[in-house]
This record gives structure tokens, sequence and C-alpha cells, in this order.
């Protein structure tokens, strides 16, 4: 949640904040099993966008930043400390690490796509901040291993055995274990100036939009006929009209999110998921953690359309949490949209994701939506450096990361 403080411009307490996490010592040598992933898009993410924001937030950063500093170092420690998992025959990652001792015996090779896919943002990120190559090349090597590893008709599956490459889930879809090998391939593109990314997203785009689009919805379907296995709409998948609007395809975005905005108002949330061919709830997934992707897409086809029906989302998605979900201490996760029944739970991407896109889509003037037409110029012990000169690319995690060039 700090960078959120930072986009909604309380300084004072991202200081507080940016000076307790400084001046704590050793914090990732601890002997506990992580997912990799979620430490990546969370951990990482969280401390390389607080440390880039850190200098427009009144904090006095060290000499060489953004090349140094203390939350710089604490991300490239918990980097460090995930790179072990990428030690298999493919490429691609275990699951889980050991944060003090790597990848505990007996692990399991089994990975999500979106747990072998997700880490180029922020990995590349810090290969650029701290010049150690390892970060940028490793988190490609796992893209492009999956990559090569897709079907005869360009699908990807859902989960593979990360030592011998095989797919033990086949079903393609764009929710739930792959969603953000996707996004990552398009965001990153664009922060790292990886053309090859864009191509990847392009080629596995025309896959999806052949196979699983049914009438602006995505279905799942078998990785390796296309042949549709569930008519199914998940809450994860409300991202990809935000991805589309990125890579310039408004209109696709636009039916899509269109489709997602009628789910909405039929609950007042999203459910988990949503069988699209019976119009209703799916059995067992009839909650809403309070997820962001549907205001997150709306965000981003707003700057790009301007298209007011987008506000109404955004207006619909506000209504609904502060009339159902508000509580004394916190929001809380919605147990069954068809009643709002609650459970007392608040995932940390609500703070870190779902404040942040709602503030975003109606403050059009915040700094963050600087498109590159702006960017300032440091003088650092390694020479002139222009910061925050190409805008930010938000992680999976909306944790902004600030473009800057040497
Ligand atoms: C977040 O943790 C990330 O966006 C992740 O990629 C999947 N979705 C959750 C929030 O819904």
């Amino acid at each position: 949640a700090l960078d959120t403080l930072a986009v909604m411009s309380n300084h004072t307490e991202f200081r507080r904040v940016y000076t307790l996490l400084s001046e704590s010592k050793n914090h990732f040598d601890a002997n506990i099993n992580v997912s990799v992933f979620e430490t990546n898009i969370r951990i990482v993410g969280g401390l390389l966008a607080a440390h880039l924001l850190a200098r427009r937030c009144g904090v006095e950063v060290e000499p060489g930043w953004p090349c140094n500093g203390p939350l710089l170092r604490m991300a490239e420690d918990v980097a460090t400390r995930l790179l072990p998992a990428f030690d298999t025959e493919t490429g691609m990652p275990f699951g889980t690490v050991n944060l003090r001792h790597g990848v505990p015996k007996g692990e399991t090779p089994i990975t999500c796509t979106a747990g072998v896919g997700t880490y180029i943002v922020e990995f590349g990120a810090l290969s650029r901040l701290t010049g150690n190559l390892i970060f940028e090349e490793t988190a490609m090597r796992a893209m492009k291993s999956l990559w090569h590893s897709k079907s005869t008709i360009g699908l990807l599956g859902n989960h593979i055995d990360v030592q011998t490459g095989k797919w033990t889930a086949t079903d393609a879809g764009i929710g739930a274990g792959v969603d953000s090998f996707f996004e990552y391939l398009v965001k990153g593109s664009s922060l790292l100036q990886r053309p090859e990314l864009m191509h990847i997203f392009k080629e596995s785009r025309s896959a999806i939009e052949q196979y699983l689009n049914h009438d602006d919805w995505y279905f799942w379907v078998n990785m390796k006929q296309g042949g549709v296995t569930m008519p199914v709409f998940q809450s994860l998948e409300a991202f990809w009209p935000g991805i589309l609007s990125l890579v310039g395809d408004t209109q696709s975005a636009m039916k899509s999110i269109h489709n997602y905005h009628q789910v909405w108002k039929q609950y007042g949330f999203l459910p988990e998921f949503y069988n699209v061919a019976q119009g209703a709830v799916s059995s067992k997934r009839e909650g809403y953690p309070l997820r962001p992707e549907l205001v997150e897409s709306a965000m981003y086809l707003y700057r790009a359309t301007k298209d007011p029906f987008l506000l109404t989302v955004g207006e619909d998605m506000l209504k609904s949490i502060e009339h159902s979900t508000r509580t004394n201490c916190g929001y809380a996760t919605v147990r069954d949209v068809r009643d709002h029944a609650l459970e007392d739970r608040m995932e940390s991407f609500f703070l870190a994701e779902t404040t942040k896109y709602l503030y975003l889509l109606f403050d059009t003037d915040n700094f963050i939506h600087n498109s590159g037409n702006t960017a300032t110029v440091l003088n650092t012990p390694y020479g002139e450096c222009i910061v925050e000169a190409g805008g930010y690319v938000f992680n999976t995690e909306a944790h902004p990361i600030g473009k800057y060039m040497k």
C-alpha cells in the first residue's frame, strides 16, 4: 500500500513508512517458504515502486538514486533469494522457495503458467537499475521456455512440470493461473523496449481470439484441439480489456468490458466464476474478494477513450463496495455475491490495487497519468539520468514502475 499513499499524495505517511522500512535489518533472511510469484509481484514490485517514487514524495534520496537506495537494495536482496527457484532443466521456476535455504526438498515441480511468466517487469527493472543482468536474463529465459511449450495451435495450458516441460493441466484460458503472463508480455515489452515480447503477445492473442473468444467472452478450451471445456467468465479475466487498450484495440476491449459490467450489475459484484451459458454464478465460486481487475480495465480504457460509460463502471463498483463491504476496521470480502454475506478477510490487493485504480479512474490529473511528455533530468555520480521519462508501467499488483533512461 506504500505507493498507493504516493498516488493519493499522502507524502508524510509515505515518508514515515519508507523510513521504517529503510531502518529494518536482514528483513528477508528468514527460514520460511514463500510463493515465488507472490513475493515477486507484492514484495519486489512494492519495494521497487516505492524506491522510484521516493524522490517525488520528499525523501532525501542517496547520491546516485535511482541506481542506489535502501529499498532498491532490499528488492535486490529478496529477488536474489527467489533465484534458486529458476535453477531447473527448463529455466521455468518452482512455485515455492525457502528464503534462506532455496527450493525445499521434495518440492513439487508443477507450477502454473502465471507463476512461470510473471517476472520480467520487476526483474527487468531490477537489472536495469542495479546493472546486475541476472534478473532480466532469468525472467526472459522462463518466459521463452514457456512460449516454446505452446501447443501446435498456439495455446498454453494452466500448469506445467518445470523439470520436464510437460503440461499437467491442459485447459487454455486467460484467467486464473495464466492471466499475468499475457499482461507481462505487453508491459515488459513497453518498459524494457523488448519487441520480441510484443511479438509473442500478438501470436498468442491471435490463437486466443480464434479459439477462446465467443461473443466477446473468453472461454476455457482444450489447448490441443481448441474445443470449449468451460463456458465460464472468471473475475480475474477482467484485466484483459485493460491489456487490449494498452495495445491499442479499444474497440474489442469495450465489447468485453460491457459484458463484464453486465455481470456486475446482475449481482452488485463480480463472482469468482460466472457460467455464461447458464447466466448464473458457478457453484463454490460465488465470492468477491474485493478484486481490482474490472476497475483496472475501466481506468486504462477511460484514459484511452474518455467514454463516460467507464466512469459509470467505476461509480457502480465504488457504490457497491461502500454500501456492502465497509466495516469498522476495513473492507470485507464478499462470501456470496447473491446475498452479499461477508467474510472476515481483506486481501492486500484491495489497498495496493482496487483503491488505487478507483482513485486513478477519477483523478484524471494525477501525476501517474504522465504519458511521457515530461521528464526530469538528474546529474548523478554515474552521469546524467532522465527519470519519469516515459510514464509508469503498473506491475500486476498495481505497483507503478517509473521509466527512466541513463
Ligand atoms: C493480484 O494479486 C494480481 O493482480 C494477480 O496477477 C492476480 N490478481 C490478483 C488480484 O485479483
